[in-house]
């Protein structure tokens, strides 16, 4: 296993004996990095971009070299940037809007819009096939809250501050459930042991110091501090703190209608924004986010799903990405990211567009998405609907 590499000894490569950020060093390690792949962060590093940031105040360039730390760390970056915290949006404006506007595909002005009006009762999985029944849906959405800093650049000592004001919500505001804490010495804290069992139903996110994209951008710093999961007493409703945003507001739900996911996540959005706390919005680009990737709405819905014939037994996962991305969906092993899908074709399929379309939106475009992936997945079977729509 290689080892990873945390933010505060990568990012000394790039300062001066002085310790102020040295630009050249930076340009030479893009070049270098280029020769491999090409991130957004590293496109965008414009000669242009290098003089605005010559105009910075020394501590906005310190900021400005957080910000690419992840991908200056990491050959297979595909995007390179984490904001540090909600304002860079717009003190680095100047490098993050174009990276954002390729990302997101945005010509033109796009004001995020919000739309949590979803139907019970239409984008129902038993219309495709009845035998997708008992399907395991999930919905999330990235929050963090105004005022603090984004993950990358949290101290240990806000990190705490941020679970223990977390802990104050979860106690008041008014869903039933229990709060697990990784960090040592909480009240809550749960051991090794505990927190396996957790990761195996796949609630639990996974030790982010594995992680050389998260530990060298600072998001994995003072692991396991201030990191923890709620959940509620029927195990539908999950709040991750501390992960990649300081807030991961999740719900999942075993059955076939869209419509109750969502349901059940806004009503947990709700819960949390009526207990006082102000989510950082940005007036462009919708919720903050620490990965570009996730502005917009910061949603991400998805049903698992096996793929069998699509995939050839699982041997051909290739085809049902790009089967997938044709429709525009993204399919995914079921651990997340980077993962491997298994012999029956398991993938956990959701909606790829995350800005510029509303809430409801991409339940819509999972669902339309749904039906024509499913059509293809009967077709792969020769027609023959008995191998397929088989459950996870
Ligand atoms: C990259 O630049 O490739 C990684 N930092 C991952 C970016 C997209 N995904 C994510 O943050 N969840």
């Amino acid at each position: 296993m290689h080892t990873c590499v945390f933010k505060e000894e990568a990012r000394k490569a790039y300062l001066d004996a002085e310790g102020k950020v040295d630009l050249a060093k930076i340009q030479a390690r893009w070049t270098e990095l280029g020769k491999t792949k090409v991130s957004l962060g590293n496109k965008y590093f414009t000669p242009a971009v290098v003089e605005k940031v010559k105009s910075l105040s020394d501590s906005d360039q310190q900021r400005f070299l957080d910000v690419m730390m992840g991908g200056l760390s990491n050959n297979d970056s595909s995007v390179g940037v984490y904001a540090t915290r909600p304002e860079d949006y717009d003190v680095f404006s100047f490098y993050l809007e174009p990276l954002i506007r390729e990302y997101h595909k945005i010509e033109g002005q796009t004001k995020q819009e919000h739309d949590w009006n979803i139907p019970v009762g239409e984008y129902v999985l038993t219309k495709i096939d009845s035998r997708l029944e008992k399907v395991s849906m999930r919905a999330r959405v990235a929050r963090n809250v105004k005022g603090w800093n984004l993950p990358p650049s949290m101290d240990k000592d806000e990190r705490i501050r941020f679970e223990n004001k977390m802990v104050e919500v979860f106690d008041s505001f008014g869903i039933q459930g229990k709060y697990h804490s990784l960090t040592p010495g909480h009240k809550n804290f749960i051991t090794n042991q505990q927190a396996d069992e957790l990761r195996n139903k796949h609630y639990l996110f996974n030790d982010m110091t594995t992680d050389n994209h998260l530990t060298s951008s600072g998001v994995a710093s003072d692991w396991p501090h201030g990191r923890g999961i709620w959940i509620s007493e029927d195990e539908t409703k999950m709040i991750w703190i501390g992960e990649e945003d300081q807030l991961r507001i999740i719900s999942i739900v075993q059955g076939n209608d869209l419509g109750k996911v969502d349901q059940s996540l806004h009503e947990l959005l709700t819960g949390i924004e009526k207990s006082g706390l102000e989510f950082a919005e940005h007036p462009i680009y919708g919720v903050i986010t620490t990965c570009p990737t996730n502005m917009g709405t910061g949603k991400r819905q998805s049903i698992l799903g096996k793929f069998p014939n699509i995939t050839k037994g699982g041997t051909d996962e290739k085809k049902l990405k790009e089967v997938a991305r044709q429709l525009g969906l993204q399919a995914r092993g079921v651990g997340g990211e980077h993962s491997n899908m298994d012999k029956e074709g398991t993938a956990d399929i959701s909606p790829s567009a995350r800005f510029g379309v509303t809430e409801a939106i991409v339940t819509k475009r999972l669902y339309e998405g749904l039906i024509k992936l499913y059509d293809m997945e009967v077709q792969s079977a020769g027609g023959n609907r008995q191998n397929c729509c088989i459950i996870y």
